[in-house]
């Protein structure tokens, strides 16, 4: 039998996870378990790039290991482990920071967006944000990296740097590959849909937690910003012309399952209040078993212990095998 390829993603606990990252990344997760062997890493050292207070951040990984979990990402059939837990990735991140040009680094558009977001904290870390994430996925000679469509660039300047890499030392890691999504690879926010919906947003009406209650995740969708048409076929997909609407199309076809054509025929002659109630309600159903398992789970400390424990185990293994192989290539001697 042929050996499965390796898949490799990540999120950063720098907030509560939103319907974007689970539409975008985990969803997509979950679907590959059978057919790759699977990473699946809560990055906490991505995640001080930006201040974080220590309390909520440590409460925050547990919550995003149970989120994982209740996901559906099976521990016995995915290594799912925490960042900070396996030093290969912080001293890889040295080596590949060594190979990445500062022009590169300076194009990278999340480091635009966060410096300006953060303007009083534009750090060492912000700006090499990207070898770390290289360091990641080539760690586990990952063939794959399901991400949403934001992190393309990032799986790119990581196909870039493990290339220049393999050029000055001869074959080292595999090249990967971003796996983003047809539908759902960019979700907006529900207040301003021309931006991304994001877990850091300051506006909380724009994001839908996963961990959300019912009655919250109505009122953001009953309010969830549209336009003002109200033609016969005012529910119709065109991101351009009609962002908010084409947004909750999106979401609902990744809720439900069905086409963006068919639900553009679901809803012909129907107004938006009705659309915003039939996606909230499909949201809410999607995320329900999701929220009560992760409560379960999360009552369960010593269970994920043994998770993240038995992850981490995995994943020092794995990555220690290509740090060693980095080691000998750079002429390091060996201990
Ligand atoms: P932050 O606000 O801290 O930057 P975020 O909410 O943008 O975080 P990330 O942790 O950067 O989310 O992303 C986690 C994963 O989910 C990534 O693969 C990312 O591409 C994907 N993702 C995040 N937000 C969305 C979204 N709105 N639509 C689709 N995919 C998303
Ligand atoms: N930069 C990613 C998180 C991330 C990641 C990775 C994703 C860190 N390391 C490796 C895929 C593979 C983000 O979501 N902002």
């Amino acid at each position: 039998m042929d050996k499965k390829k390796t898949m490799f993603s990540g999120i950063q606990p720098s907030g509560e996870l939103t319907l974007g990252s689970y539409i975008g990344a985990i969803k997509n997760w979950v679907s590959m378990i059978e057919d790759y062997d699977a990473y699946y890493c809560i990055v906490d050292l991505h995640a001080i790039t930006v201040r974080q207070e220590p309390a909520a951040l440590r409460r925050r990984i547990l919550e995003q290991l149970a989120q994982y979990i209740a996901c559906g990402l099976d521990p016995e059939k995915v290594t799912l482990f925490i960042q900070s837990h396996v030093s290969a990735h912080a001293e890889l991140a040295w080596v590949l920071n060594c190979y990445t040009m500062f022009g590169e680094l300076s194009r990278m558009t999340q480091f635009k967006d966060k410096s300006a977001s953060h303007a009083d904290n534009i750090n060492g870390g912000l700006f090499t944000y990207p070898s770390l994430m290289a360091a990641d996925i080539l760690l586990y000679q990952a063939d794959l990296v399901p991400v949403g469509e934001d992190q393309k660039q990032h799986v790119e300047l990581c196909r870039d740097i493990a290339i220049r890499f393999n050029n000055a030392h001869g074959e080292t890691f595999k090249v990967p590959e971003a796996f983003i999504p047809k539908v759902g690879a960019r979700i907006m926010s529900l207040s301003e849909p021309t931006n991304k919906m994001s877990k850091s947003d300051k506006d909380p009406s724009g994001s839908v937690h996963l961990l959300e209650k019912p009655e919250d995740i109505m009122r953001k969708f009953k309010r969830a910003i549209t336009d003002s048409d109200t033609s016969a076929d005012c529910v119709r997909f065109s991101p351009s012309e009609k962002p908010g609407v084409s947004n909750l199309i999106q979401i609902y076809s990744c809720a439900s399952g069905k086409s963006i054509s068919d639900i553009e025929n679901e809803f012909a002659g129907r107004g938006y209040g009705d659309l915003k109630m039939t996606v909230g309600n499909a949201v809410v159903e999607t995320l329900r078993p999701i929220r009560e398992e992760t409560e379960r789970l999360l009552k369960d400390k010593a269970y994920l212990e043994e998770v993240y424990k038995m992850g981490a185990k995995k994943a020092e293994y794995a990555a220690g095998k290509t740090l060693g192989k980095v080691y000998r290539k750079l002429g390091f001697v060996s201990r």
